[in-house]
Parts: structure tokens; C-alpha cells; sequence
């Protein structure tokens, strides 16, 4: 849920308990005990909260900290902290008290896995998991956080600890690196891997392959969805690279049947090419029948026609992604939408 800057607060009342014996002694420790782990849940709550404060972008700021007896139960006692967010401090004007308050564990409020990502038209890393979450209808709430900079520092840096896009907030779990977003997602959908192990283990090597390398494709051809462009020279090393692109999809799809890389559903190795799919079709390197085919493909699916209709309407043009189209050769269209 966003929070408008300036109209309300998100609160979270957090309250830990601990128990002594009715007559106040503690035997075994018992009470000690109690009230260390009752620390520590407290601790856990406390960071939990900032997490999803800051993903808001907004500060936490305490209130009304208070420990005293358990009103339930008068053996124990029991701390309440109200942790407040706000847009900017509490001073400045865009500060309000509002009307959003919950127990982060019991409302639900974030209970749903949230992805950040970058401009629709040029973040391919982040199209990753976003693709494969769509593909396999795992429900997410989208952040979309344009690229720029935010008081001289990068956007991305208050949610993802290295200020890039894609990340992965589940609760009070931070998960960056596209990578290791699909790994988190496959420990409980057995969908985003093949379920055959030889499949598996390819499409593994074919999405760790696509993660660590195709560095001169990456930089020569850069993820702009918008554009056709005319190449105007294409270098040996990225000419090898596209026949590596071919290679691994001809052998994908001959070896497992397709209609996707690894057999017949769509897998995390068809969502870490899903990018490529759009620079086949921004700069028509020379490629095989049925690699371009397999790109045409990706491009249909419903979801990637999502993708794509809503990088046209981006209003922001970064320009150092500009700058890396203009670099690969002559544009023949530029397709996105145009703001004056
Ligand atoms: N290895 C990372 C790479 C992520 C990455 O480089 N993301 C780019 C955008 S697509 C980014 O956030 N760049 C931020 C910047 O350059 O300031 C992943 O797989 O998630």
C-alpha cells in the first residue's frame, strides 16, 4: 500500500509481553527467559517495521514508547511502542498524522510479496522477475520507481541495499538481485524451474549463463523498448554473442520441444531472456528462424504486451540509457510516446 507523502502516516503499535509466576518469583529463570526472547521478538518487530516504513519512503519516527505492567495480565509486563512514519521530519510541513494504523503482523496490510522495479522501458534486469511472477500469476505488488536521483542519491537506494533494481521486499524480507529473487521464489512455487532435473539443470546453466555474461550485448544493445534501431556497426565480440543467443535457444527448444526453452510451460530461463526478446526486436541482429521465432513468441504473451504498452506511455527518459541508444547507430523509430 503507498502511503501519499504529506496526508498520512503509516503506525505500527507494537507491543511484546512477558510473564513471572503469580507471586512474582521466577523459579528456573523462567521470567528472565521470557522477557529475552520477549526482547528479542520486539527487536524483530521493531526492524520489521522500519523495513517497510523505508520501502515507503518514509522515516520512522517513536512515540509513546512506554513499558508498564500487562494490563491483561498483571503477573507480566508489557512495552508499547507507537513507530510513526513520516515524509520528511516531523517538523516540516509535509508532516500529518494519519489514519492508517495497524499491527504490521495483523493487519496484512503488506502481507504480499512487493517488487521494485525500474522504468518499464529500459530496467531489463527487473522485467525478470516481473515477467516470471506474471507468467506464473504469483500475486505482487509493483513499485515502480523511476531512474534518477533523489537528493543527489539514487532512488533505488532506500529500498535495496545496492541501490538497484529488481528487489524483493516479503515482509521483513529484503531480497536483491534478480537472480536470487527467482531462487527465492522456486523454494515455494516448484513452477519457476523445470520439474525435470536434466531440464532443470539447463535451464540453470542457461539463466546463470544469461546472469553473468552477454556483457557486449548488454552494453551494444541496450534494453529501450521504444526504439528500432539501425546498427551501425556491429563488433565481432557481440556478433559471437548473438550466436551464442542462438545457439542456446535452438538447443533449448529442439531438446525439450518448447514452445519455451526448457519444454512446454514457461520457466525462469524464458523470463532471464525475456529482455533479450526486446533488443531482437529493437536492433534485428541477424539470428536464426527459429531464435527469432522463439523471440516473437515471448514478445505475444499477454503479459509482455503489458510490459511493453506501458514503457511506450513512460513519461522519463533517462539519459544515460539515451545516450547508450544513440551509441548503437541510427534510430529508425522511436515509438514512444511523446511529452512536451
Ligand atoms: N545483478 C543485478 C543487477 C541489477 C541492475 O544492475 N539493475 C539496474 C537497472 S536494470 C539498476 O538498478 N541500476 C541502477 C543504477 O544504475 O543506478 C540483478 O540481477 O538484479
Amino acid at each position: 500500500m503507498r502511503v501519499p507523502k504529506g496526508e498520512t502516516t503509516t503506525r505500527f503499535f507494537i507491543t511484546a509481553r512477558a510473564s513471572a509466576d503469580q507471586d512474582g518469583s521466577d523459579p528456573q529463570g523462567a521470567f528472565s527467559e521470557d522477557l529475552l526472547r520477549t526482547y528479542m521478538q520486539f527487536n524483530e518487530e521493531m526492524h520489521r517495521a522500519r523495513v517497510l516504513l523505508a520501502s515507503e519512503g518514509l522515516n520512522p519516527a517513536a512515540r509513546g514508547a512506554r513499558i508498564a505492567r500487562d494490563p491483561q495480565d498483571q503477573r507480566g509486563v508489557c512495552a508499547d511502542l507507537e513507530l510513526v512514519g513520516v515524509a520528511g521530519d516531523e517538523s516540516s510541513p509535509s508532516f500529518a498524522r494519519g489514519e492508517v494504523a495497524a499491527s504490521p503482523s495483523t493487519s496484512g496490510v503488506h502481507s504480499m510479496l512487493r517488487l521494485f522495479i525500474g522504468n518499464k522501458n529500459y530496467a531489463s534486469w527487473s522485467l525478470r522477475p516481473w515477467i516470471l511472477m506474471k507468467e506464473l500469476s504469483i500475486p505482487f505488488e509493483e513499485h515502480l520507481v523511476p531512474f534518477g536521483s533523489v537528493d543527489g542519491e539514487p532512488p533505488f537506494k532506500r529500498f535495496s541495499p545496492t541501490g538497484r533494481v529488481p528487489c524483493l521486499i516479503d515482509v521483513d524480507r529484503t531480497v536483491w538481485d534478480s537472480l536470487a529473487i527467482t531462487e527465492y521464489l522456486a523454494e515455494t512455487d516448484p513452477r519457476v524451474w523445470p520439474v525435470d532435473p536434466g531440464a532443470r539443470a539447463w535451464a540453470r546453466c542457461a539463466a546463470a549463463e544469461m546472469h553473468s555474461g552477454f556483457h557486449g550485448i548488454r552494453d551494444a544493445c541496450t534494453m529501450n523498448c521504444g526504439l528500432r534501431v539501425q546498427v551501425s556497426q556491429w563488433s565481432g565480440a557481440v556478433l559471437q554473442e548473438w550466436k551464442r543467443v542462438d545457439e542456446l535457444w535452438c538447443e533449448g527448444l529442439s531438446r525439450y520441444g518448447g514452445p519455451f526453452l526448457a519444454g512446454a510451460t514457461f520457466s525462469a530461463v524464458d523470463a532471464f531472456f525475456a529482455p533479450v526478446a526486446f533488443r531482437v526486436q529493437s536492433y534485428a541482429p541477424a539470428i536464426t528462424s527459429s531464435a527469432s521465432a522463439y523471440a516473437a513468441r515471448l514478445l505475444a504473451l499477454a503479459h509482455m504486451r503489458a510490459w511493453y504498452a506501458a514503457a511506450l506511455e513512460e513519461p522519463w527518459r533517462d539519459e544515460a540509457h539515451e545516450a547508450e541508444a544513440r551509441a548503437a547507430g541510427s534510430w529508425l523509430q522511436d515509438l514512444r510516446a511523446s511529452f512536451k
